[in-house]
């Protein structure tokens, strides 16, 4: 796809920086991708993620745009970044992993999944073909393979029978793609067994496609496991194409993700925190809904230059949690995703200045501290 192109600038350890070129703009990575699930960055405005957030590309997901308000009504506003007026870069996940992880169950054969709308519980069914012509009547500048991706624990020989499905269907992936202006993205899976992620990797890699992810973590193991297979998981992916690691996760998460070479991230943890009242800072966690900060005039985090630390108390910010305001969600989200974006921020600037590892190591100490 000629109008998709990455580039990767600079190296350090197996930390990198590039830049993604989409039709939409540009997208400078590490990067972490907000998540508008139905179109919409949960109480968070266009303007905001790009002015108070710096956002460079967000999410949907194919199986709820489907659903509602359908694809076909999305692709007559000029698809999603014109629909919601982001006009900036998107990507949308293929809908499988959505499908297990909320619709009613479902039956997977070869052929596809079976399941029922969480909406109205009407049958439905998405092949790796109708996720792709799905993706298409979207438009964002990333559509990802339908894939298979198991919850942990799982038996081994599930692990395999999974894989190779996800193999197959990447194959019909990016055989059911009609449009050239829309980049594709395989998806490595696996399980938590190293042979398995190599074969997976092997498999997927050996596909054309524009970038690749790595899904299936993050789904029940421990996180030392996680991180030990991510690292593994990117040795066999090529270097001159984006990685993606997909539903991670926590500003730790990032970090060593970004050390083991992954360029992007996506997880609904920031905002979906955010709206349950939990804020993360340089120095960890902070839960506003306690007591303790009822007179407090000190901002969510010192070091933090967002809208919501410029002008808000954690008095006012408490205050506005237990009255249910929804402004509170609104300032909760905007500090969250802002902590976000400025973390893969200072990860690029560290690794072009080749101080990646001192950078984790300081920042994850700091984070550590928590006690507030
Ligand atoms: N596959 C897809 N989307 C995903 C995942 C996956 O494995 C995950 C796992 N963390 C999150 N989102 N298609
Ligand atoms: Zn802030």
């Amino acid at each position: 796809m000629d109008k998709f192109n990455f580039t990767l600038e600079e190296t350090d350890g197996r930390a990198r920086t590039g830049l993604i070129e989409t039709p939409h703009g540009n997208i400078e990575t590490p990067i972490f991708m907000p998540v508008g699930t139905v179109g919409s960055v949960k109480t968070i405005s266009p303007a905001e993620l790009t002015d108070d957030i710096g956002a460079q590309i967000i999410l949907g997901n194919t199986y709820h745009l489907h659903l509602r308000p359908g694809d076909e009504v999305v692709a007559k506003h000029g698809g999603l970044a014109k629909f919601n007026s982001w006009n900036k870069p998107t990507l949308t996940d293929s809908g499988g992993f959505q499908v297990f992880s909320l619709a009613e169950m479902n039956k997977i054969t070869d052929e596809g999944v079976h399941f029922r709308s969480h909406l109205d519980g009407s049958r439905l069914f998405i092949s790796p073909e109708e996720s792709i012509r799905i993706q298409q009547n979207i438009g964002a500048d990333i559509m990802m393979a339908f894939d298979e991706c198991v919850s942990l624990p799982s038996e081994r020989q599930y692990v395999v029978e999974a894989m190779e499905r996800t193999y197959r269907w990447a194959q019909r992936s990016f055989d059911a793609r009609t449009r050239d202006d829309q980049a594709l993205f395989g998806i490595i899976q696996g399980g938590v067994e190293k042979d398995l992620r190599k074969i997976s990797a092997e498999q997927i890699t050996s596909i054309p496609f524009d970038g690749f992810a790595i899904g299936g973590l993050s789904v029940g193991e421990e996180i030392p496991v996680m991180y030990d297979i991510c690292s593994h998981t990117t040795e066999f992916m090529p270097k001159d194409k984006p990685r993606y690691l997909m539903g991670v996760g926590t500003p730790q998460d990032l970090l060593h993700g970004i050390s083991y070479g992954v360029d992007m991230f996506d997880c609904v943890m920031p905002t979906r925190n955010a709206r349950n009242g939990l804020l993360f800072t340089s120095r960890g966690k902070l839960h506003i809904k306690r007591k303790e900060w009822e007179l407090s005039d000190a901002p969510v985090d010192a070091n933090c230059n967002c809208y919501t630390c410029r002008n808000f108390s954690r008095g006012y910010l408490r205050h506005l949690w237990k009255a249910g305001e929804y402004l509170g969600m609104r300032l909760n989200s905007l500090h969250n995703l802002h902590f976000y974006l400025s973390l893969v921020k200072r990860a690029r600037n560290a690794i072009k200045l080749g101080v990646y590892n001192n950078f984790m190591k300081e920042t994850l100490e700091e984070m550590s501290v928590g006690g507030e």
